[in-house]
């Protein structure tokens, strides 16, 4: 490669997330992505390797092609996803690493249902670029601008109010009256003030998107007293890691100015794994925070599970409630069925101001778009019954519908496919757009393509649901009835070679395993069947009842 042109790296969404807190300081004391001999310390001993606290590993992966671009001693440039140049990094070191050896000692497991893992296995490069890093700008940020800060800017604010003794509030949802509660009593008892810092850069996937959080925190903020709470958004990238994190944020928000740090029950923790167990103990993330608090020079304050106790109509810690006192309680799964069904949400739960902004976000389902998608062999009669759905609901009216056949897919959007893997997959994942586009619009879009393949299946279903609704139907008509029916002659041709990967004869179907609803068309008639789906969307709640 020509030499006076700096190799460049288009960062991901991850790495510009890092790379911000990297360059304003909220990482400090690390001065660029962790060197090698850094990395492995970091790894197995939660220390930089000249002794200083650091649980997690900052890296900057890539994948091998860039690898194979440059050397140690090379300078490269960072760029973000439009290519604007960030900030320069000086390789010092470049190394394959150990993702078992890191995801066993960073997360305590190796388990894919853990994010981080996960994206340790399947997203992150195997190559791990480490050097000090030359700022040229910060990453631009268009939205809540008067609710960021970098750590300079927060210090002296607070030095300018005259805040001597600040206590951070880490979240990553929407803040109701518990955790509200939890912050009073912190603040109370300390005589401090107040920093919600909720994270906006990444957090656990299927998280509540950070533009409805904020408008939240902006309402709830409004309920504590004048003069002693602040609002700043962190654009870290989670990495949900338990204890290890719990540390993180702490490190974090000293370099912010902060005092002290409010941890919680099960702070930053992944949820369960495989095995539907708790990655982390509830309590170990306070636990080892607690043991660095000295070194770390910010106090942890510690919390248990708050609830609200109906007959003192307040918020207490779990174990301050008295035998027979009467504690209400909605849990997260309960919490989104009442947002899903349009149900009542307590005032005692939540104000009513941050539930409606979250109603905005997430309507009932009879209010959200969503994607009906037919699989099934050729001549299943997807495209029939399909037709039949998009009239009935059309009839019904209220939201503009789209079918996306097979056929008229392969004509309009993936004429030039053909039908090997990888075009297939290439075709389902352009509806998959598409759907996405339209339900998330509010629309509903009726998709009847083969999509033999469930991994991409799965794909697509994942994108949609993101915006609403997304009902997989098989229609499981058996291959010998599709193939005597063969209305356009392509059975005949398939038998005879002249049609070659053939789904069906020559070619894989991997039917889904835990489709919403499954039809077989030699057994009830096309408009039987497209009833049959209505009442699958009227059981999910995403048509109301007549
Ligand atoms: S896929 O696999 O989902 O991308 O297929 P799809 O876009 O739905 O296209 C299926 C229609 O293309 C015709 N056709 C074939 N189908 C399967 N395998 C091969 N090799 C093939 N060649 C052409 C066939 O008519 C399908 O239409 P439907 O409506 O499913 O009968």
């Amino acid at each position: 490669m020509n030499k006076h042109h700096k190799a460049s790296w288009n960062l991901t969404a991850r790495q510009l997330c890092d790379l911000e807190m990297l360059l304003c300081g909220a990482f400090a004391p690390l001065k660029g992505f962790l060197n090698k001999p850094d990395y492995e310390s970091v790894v197995m001993t939660m220390r930089l390797s000249n002794g200083s606290l650091w649980p997690i590993p900052i890296t900057l992966d890539v994948n091998d092609a860039f690898a194979a671009q440059v050397q140690i001693g090379e300078i490269i440039e960072l760029r973000d996803p439009e290519g604007v140049l960030l900030a320069h990094l000086h390789i010092e070191s470049m190394w394959t690493s150990d993702k078992q050896l890191e995801a066993q000692n960073v997360f305590g497991s190796n388990d894919l249902a853990h994010p981080a893992i996960y994206y340790l296995y399947h997203k992150a490069g195997s190559v791990y670029l480490g050097g000090t890093l030359e700022k040229v700008e910060l990453p631009q940020h268009y939205d809540y601008r008067q609710h960021r800060h970098t750590p300079t800017e927060l210090k002296a604010l607070f030095k300018k109010l005259g805040w001597h003794k600040v206590v951070a509030f880490q979240t990553r949802n929407p803040m109701h009256r518990a955790h509200q509660e939890l912050t009073f009593r912190a603040a109370r008892e300390l005589e401090a003030n107040l920093l919600i810092h909720p994270v906006v850069g990444m957090t656990k996937p299927g998280d509540i998107d950070h533009f409805t959080r904020v408008r939240c925190y902006e309402q709830l903020i409004k309920h504590y007293p004048e003069q002693t709470t602040f609002l700043s958004l962190l654009h870290l990238a989670m990495r949900m890691a338990g204890p290890r994190e719990a540390v993180w944020h702490a490190l974090i928000r000293k370099n912010y100015g902060c005092t002290h740090f409010i941890i919680g029950r099960d702070h930053a923790g992944p949820g369960k794994n495989s095995q539907d167990q708790d990655f982390y103990e509830p309590y170990a993330a306070q636990e080892l925070a607690k043991e660095f608090e000295t070194e770390m020079g910010i106090q942890i304050i510690s919390f248990e599970n708050m609830v609200y106790v109906q007959d003192r109509a307040e918020y207490l810690p779990e174990s301050e409630v008295k035998a027979g006192e009467t504690v209400l309680s909605i849990s997260g799964t309960e919490f989104r069925r009442r947002l899903r069904e349009g149900l009542e949400i307590p005032a005692w739960f939540s104000y009513p101001t941050v539930i409606k902004e979250l109603r905005r976000s997430y309507p009932p389902r009879h209010q959200q778009g969503f994607t009906v998608f037919f699989t099934g062999l050729s001549g299943s009669g997807k495209s029939t019954v399909a037709n039949a759905l998009m009239v009935k609901l059309m009839e019904l009216g209220g939201r503009p519908v789209t079918l996306l056949d097979g056929d008229v897919v392969r004509k309009n959007l993936s004429s030039e496919l053909s039908f090997s893997k990888e075009h297939r997959d290439l075709n389902i994942r352009r509806i998959g757009f598409v759907a996405s586009e339209i339900t998330k619009n509010g629309g509903i879009a009726i998709c009847a393509p083969i999509a033999p393949y469930a991994a991409v299946r799965r794909e697509v279903r994942e994108l949609i649901e993101n915006h609403g609704g997304f009902i997989e139907i098989h229609v499981a008509t058996p291959i010998e009835e599709c193939e005597r029916r063969d209305r356009k002659g392509l059975y005949a041709k398939a038998r005879a070679g002249l049609v070659k990967g053939f789904t069906g004869i020559d070619d894989p179907y991997e039917a889904p395993e835990k489709p919403e609803l499954k039809l077989d068309t030699s057994e009830i008639t096309p408009d039987e069947c497209a009833h049959k789906v209505l009442l699958t969307l009227e059981r999910l709640g995403f048509i109301k009842s007549k």
